[in-house]
């Protein structure tokens, strides 16, 4: 069959853009486009050749797996040949792969699988002979890599030598190098203020770490390692299974996942992939997914191979966080206290699994540095709850009508001048309650349910009844709004008006600490307000406290104590307090409880693992108790609060004799105010 003309030259544009990518990606480790738009390429090139086989050239993307090597490292040839893996992106793909091994072992009850994350860094293979670490290699093309040895033995996690005995002579093997997130940011943040570019993401940072010609650099980088399988072995397999060899390997001093578990078919796996899924973003360094292996060696052997992966192996993967859109306009959100933020507007886009149309960009400053133009396409990433970023540009793709985004001198919702805050990053509009987008969110913040809490006053009917002027000041939420009112608004039913005035009127009792939380004062959270409320015991106090008083206040510094005295000096603050009061707010005087005499005074916490409830709000309650709340364990941590899964902190407490509080001590601490 003859190609159509379209298709050829199709299959030459995707060949070129492939090839440009691939080496911005692998060669430069600076990626232009996301994974997720690679991988379609990619893939409709495969179509293409597939449909026309005569399109397929020796020199097509598609006959290459993998990376071009640097011109600079040496070729290593592995002498076991390094495998890819396949994936399954869906539970359907997952059952799938499931079905056909169970059919293929001709096993009746369910296949065991070794489990692990499946971390995002650069396949690499260590060959020890007698112990010592001779050779570090790229994966490259799984056939060659590069010889990275030099850089290899910087990272601290790599043994030059295995310790204790009974390794094989010749001992090869396979794992990831990564970088930790931790690591990570902390060297985009030097980067940045070197004024270096940053790099896009820990994977690319890692691959740039290792790809550096002098290894004094690459030591100077936050890499890790960690193994998960074997390539050559003198004297043959360690194990009976894949599992118990990976457990060997700590005992001479290689590192290999702490997740790494044993799983009873496929609603194992799938129960796995959910529960590592739920503590992705917990994990302190990026994984794209779950690797499954067939434990039992025999089995494996039995299974074989399909052209270059394995059989018995397969990746499920996350969906990708990392989409490219069109950035149609950027516009200004004002906030609470002023603070203005450029937000993107997108062209709608699915971004594992949920559709993206506003992205923040945080800053001016953060625009210029990113080159964000109107118009560009962008890279959209999307992790776990954090609210959507533009990542980058893809500056290829940019087209000329692209137009730079000016900040505006003035306030778009108000006209007030724009000041430049703090550090000169942020910009402010100076028209505090005048400015009726600050005026909105004040009172969104004032009804909000750690606030006042006025159930069934939601944002929408904020905005309308700011912007019909209804009521300009929280006061006036208690002294304007009857339920005719209400009613007579859009999409509000009677019921729904009864409602929300019982909700204000139930509002009014409340506790000083909600309400000095809800005054949206700068600086002053829960925490704060909470600490301000059992120092001062009493509003009065607070409101004509010098910033010396202020100062006293624990958690209260200069900056915060500023903003404080400044708030309450102000005269309309004054009046929307005391409008507040004469509409009923109330409550029960706190008697001043001296810090000492609290049942938690002295008493240091630390709180680890997965809990059930908000970190923030565990924490407020124990230090309105008088306990310190610390991040870390130490000789003069009293108790460890452990959820579950938790990790390095527990052991910790452990070794130091640290009396340990699972979830159901904890509250009964909370409830018996502080008897464990
Ligand atoms: O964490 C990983 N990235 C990972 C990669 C892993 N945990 N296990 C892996 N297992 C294999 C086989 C099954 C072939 C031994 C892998 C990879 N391969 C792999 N990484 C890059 C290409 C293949």
């Amino acid at each position: 069959m003859g190609v159509p003309q379209t298709e050829s030259e199709r299959a030459q544009t995707l060949r070129a853009k492939i090839d440009r990518y691939n080496y911005h990606y692998y060669v430069l480790d600076d990626p232009l486009i996301p994974d997720s738009e690679f991988d379609r390429l990619l893939y409709e090139l495969q179509q293409l050749e597939a449909r026309y086989p005569d399109l397929v050239t020796p020199d097509s993307p598609t006959q290459r797996v993998g990376a071009k090597p640097l011109e600079a490292f040496a070729q290593i040839a592995h002498k076991v040949p390094m495998l890819s893996l396949g994936n399954a992106l869906s539970d359907r793909e997952l059952e799938d792969f499931d079905r056909r091994l169970t059919e293929r072992l001709e096993v009746a009850g369910p296949i065991v699988y070794a489990a692990e994350p499946k971390l995002d860094g650069l396949a690499i293979n260590l060959r020890y002979e007698s112990g010592v670490l001779v050779e570090a290699a790229t994966r490259g093309d799984g056939m060659q890599g590069e010889d990275v040895t030099q850089n290899v033995r910087t990272i601290p996690s790599v043994p030059l030598r295995l310790r204790e005995s009974g390794w094989p002579d010749v001992l090869e093997v396979r794992g990831e190098i990564y970088m930790p997130t931790a690591g990570f940011s902390k060297l985009n943040e030097t980067a940045l203020a070197n004024g270096e570019k940053p790099f896009a993401n820990p994977r690319n940072a890692a691959a740039g770490s290792l790809r550096q010609l002098d290894p004094r650099v690459t030591a100077q980088r936050p890499l890790a390692f960690v193994c998960y399988g074997f390539g050559e072995l003198s004297g043959g397999e360690l194990a009976a299974t894949h599992s118990a060899a990976i457990r060997l390997l700590p005992r001479w001093g290689l590192r290999i996942s702490p997740e790494l578990k044993c799983v009873a078919g496929l609603a194992g796996c799938q129960q796995y992939f959910q529960e590592i899924g739920s503590r992705r973003y917990q994990l302190g360094y990026e994984i794209d997914g779950v690797v499954f292996k067939v434990d039992d060696l025999q089995q494996q052997r039995s299974l074989g191979f399909v052209s270059r992966a394995p059989r018995w192996a397969i990746a499920r993967k996350f969906p990708a966080q990392e989409e490219m859109t069109r950035l149609l306009a950027i516009d200004l959100q004002v906030g609470r206290t002023g603070a203005i933020t450029p937000v993107a507007r997108l062209e709608p886009v699915n971004v594992a699994g949920v559709t993206v149309t506003n992205a923040t960009l945080h800053n001016a400053e953060e625009i210029r540095r990113k080159d964000v133009r109107v118009g560009d396409m962008v890279i959209i990433r999307r992790a776990g709850d954090v609210i959507p970023q533009v990542v980058r540009v893809a500056p290829d793709l940019r087209p000329t009508s692209a137009t730079e985004f000016e900040m505006p001198t003035h306030c778009p919702e108000c006209g007030s001048d724009l000041i430049k805050d703090g550090d000169g990053v942020v910009l402010r509009c100076s028209g505090g309650l005048f400015c009726p987008a600050q005026r909105k969110e004040a009172i969104k913040h004032f009804a909000s349910r750690r606030a006042l809490d006025v159930e069934g006053l939601g944002d929408k009917l904020i905005d309308q009844l700011v912007e019909k002027r209804v009521v300009e000041s929280p006061a006036e939420l208690y002294l304007k709004l009857t339920p005719e009112l209400l009613a007579g608004l859009e999409r509000m039913g009677e019921k729904s008006a009864n409602n929300i005035c019982a909700a204000l009127e139930k509002s009014k009792e409340t506790t000083l600490a909600r309400f000095l939380y809800a005054l949206g004062i700068r600086e002053v959270g829960e925490a704060t307000a909470h600490s301000l409320a059992l120092h001062f015991g009493n509003l009065e106090g607070l409101m004509s406290a010098p910033v010396e008083a202020l100062l006293e206040v624990p958690d209260v510094g200069p900056i915060v104590a500023e903003h404080i005295h400044a708030f309450f000096q102000q005269p309309h603050n004054q009046e929307v307090i005391a409008a507040l009061l004469a509409a009923g707010i109330r409550w029960s005087e706190v008697e001043t409880p001296r810090a000492d005499q609290l049942p938690l005074a002295g008493k240091t916490l630390v709180l680890t693992g997965t809990l059930s409830r908000p970190r923030a709000e565990i924490k407020e309650q124990l230090q309105a108790l008088g306990a310190k709340v610390s991040g870390s364990v130490s000789g003069k941590t009293d108790y460890l609060v452990a959820g579950t899964d938790a990790g390095s902190k527990l052991e910790k407490a452990k070794k130091l004799e640290v009396t340990v509080l699972d979830e159901e001590a904890l509250e009964n601490l909370l409830r018996t105010g502080g008897q464990p």
